[in-house]
């Protein structure tokens, strides 16, 4: 199919519940699979930033004091608009992202669940009233919405690490300023679409899209801004921490060097199939990617075998004219080369490629950034696809002997975002859960990450969580009310 069209939305910016034609300079945006541009982008101006803060001071009076049950009821309408155009949003998201269509209908599809959960958290959110060291007094713990919120996104999951902001801040009373990637800024007006549609008050919500180094920047550094939501890499997450002229809540969700262990009582073909889906899947671009795999030697040649065989089966396609393909084109040049970069690192350090290693050839894939999903084997923490974040389609395997050594393995690194363990053996399901020093956890499955539990990382992966309860209450200042009301003093 041919690219979307995309005029409505290119070169606007969303202020104050309208589309306006960004007055900055303009900025092509791609289609990755074809190397085709798709549509532009405005770079918003400081004016023009000034301008959507100010309107979500002003709406944040408001929305901060509207009934629960009207953010509530904001949110399922949203959510609902959301999975009424889920075909049409997914295909602006393969237009700029690269995933299959299939796959990227998924996420807005998870984009919609997520409205509905924080619709009902919305209406759950309660104080607490805690005991006194006197007779007579009253304390209350009230939670109240934090004020403006600038969320920076990434271009991995443009709808959902947009969404997970965007409805924690509803539901919250916050108001938000959404700059998403500049590789993948379509679906967050797509999104911004909805809002309007869904009749959510001016002002709420708006998306100002450009450079992060300038806008993103711009709303660290704005006093009107009360807190940062940021995902993205380590790299800038750091940097906005230590940019941040004033004190300001920070959320940072943030890189991972995720690591497998394959213990010798796992099932393998379940180990197989984990590894496969989590290792490649949207090209390695995930941040709970599985970079590295530490499997016990008695299995280790078995589980190689069959891994690279199930990494060999994997299709790839451009994700328009391929709805059903494993896996689509990488998001840009960058994370392509970084691919590159590491498999010939590991390849000059001893490393041996059993699966993928280049590009795949033929008709659809001259212009695109593709890259077969590849394994190297006999892998050593020398190695850049062992000790850094990859973030594309290149996975490590080494052998382990004892647990103890696995878990130091998996240890060995400045991440902690998630980790995956195959076994079956109890014993060793305890001692490894309990020993892996990561916010996630995943055992016998490599879905590491549901809605109503708590979402992130420790060590250099960021701090604070989106999902769950915890997510939400990122999103609220704590209040404590003492009461001397003089009853029993
Ligand atoms: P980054 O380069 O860090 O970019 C993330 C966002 O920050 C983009 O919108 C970017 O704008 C903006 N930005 C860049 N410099 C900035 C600055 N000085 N001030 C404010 N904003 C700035 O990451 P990426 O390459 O897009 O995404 C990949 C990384 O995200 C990986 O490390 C991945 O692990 C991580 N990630 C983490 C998670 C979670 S939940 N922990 C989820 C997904 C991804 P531009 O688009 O203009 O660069």
């Amino acid at each position: 199919m041919t690219n979307v069209d995309l005029s409505h939305i290119s070169g606007k910016l969303f202020i104050g519940g309208a589309f306006v034609e960004g007055r900055g300079e303009r900025i092509d945006v791609l289609n990755p699979a074809r190397g085709e541009v798709i549509g532009q982008i405005a770079a918003t101006t400081a004016e023009e930033i000034d301008s959507a803060v100010e309107s979500a001071r002003a709406a944040f009076r408001t929305w901060s004091r509207v009934p629960a049950k009207t953010r509530s009821n904001a949110l399922h309408r949203l959510g609902d608009l959301i999975a009424a155009d889920a075909h049409r949003m997914a295909q602006i998201m393969t237009s700029e992202q690269g995933k299959p269509l299939n796959e990227a209908k998924g996420e807005i599809l998870k984009l919609a669940e997520a409205c509905h959960f924080y619709g009902e958290e919305a209406v759950r959110v309660f104080g607490e009233i805690v005991p006194n060291d006197q007779n007579g007094y009253q304390s209350q713990v009230i939670r109240e919405p934090i004020g403006v919120v600038g969320a920076i996104t990434p271009w991995n999951y443009p709808a959902e690490l947009v969404g997970w902001k965007l409805c924690a801040s509803l539901a919250a009373g916050c108001t938000i300023l959404i700059k998403p990637a500049e590789l993948t800024p379509f679906t967050a007006l797509a999104i911004a679409e909805k809002v309007k549609e869904a009749g959510i008050l001016d002002g709420v919500v708006s998306v100002l899209t450009g450079k992060g180094s300038i806008v993103g920047q711009a709303l660290v550094e704005h006093p009107g801004v009360d807190k940062i939501a940021f995902t993205g890499s380590s790299a800038v997450g750091l940097h906005i921490q230590r940019s941040c002229p004033s004190v300001k809540r920070l959320s940072l969700e943030l890189g991972g060097n995720c690591p497998l262990i394959v213990t010798k009582s796992a099932d393998i073909d379940a180990a197989v199939k984990g590894a496969t889906r989590r290792s490649f899947r949207n090209m390695g671009q995930i941040c709970i990617a599985i970079n590295r795999i530490y499997v016990a030697r008695e299995i280790y040649d078995t589980f190689l075998d069959k891994f690279a065989k199930a990494a060999d089966a994997l299709t790839i396609g451009d994700g328009l004219n391929n709805p059903a393909a494993d896996i689509g084109s990488m998001a840009s040049a960058d994370p392509l080369a970084k691919t590159r970069d590491h498999l010939a690192d590991a390849s000059d350090k001893g490393a041996r490629v059993i699966a993928g290693g280049r590009a795949p050839e033929g008709a659809g894939f001259e212009n695109g950034f593709f890259f077969r999903p590849t394994i190297v084997a006999d892998c050593t923490h020398e190695m850049k696809v062992m000790s850094e974040e990859t973030f594309g389609p290149l996975v490590g395997v080494a052998p382990f002997d004892t647990l103890e050594e696995a878990a130091a393995l998996a240890n060995d690194t400045p991440y902690g975002l998630a980790s995956y363990v195959f076994a079956r053996d109890l014993q060793e399901i305890y001692q490894l859960s309990a020993e892996l020093d990561y916010g996630n956890v995943a055992i016998n499955n490599v879905d590491a990450g549901i809605m109503n539990a708590p979402y992130g990382g420790r060590k250099q992966s960021g701090i604070g969580y989106e999902h769950g309860r915890e997510g939400l209450l990122e999103y609220f200042n704590f209040k404590h009310v003492r009461l001397f009301h003089g009853v029993g003093a």
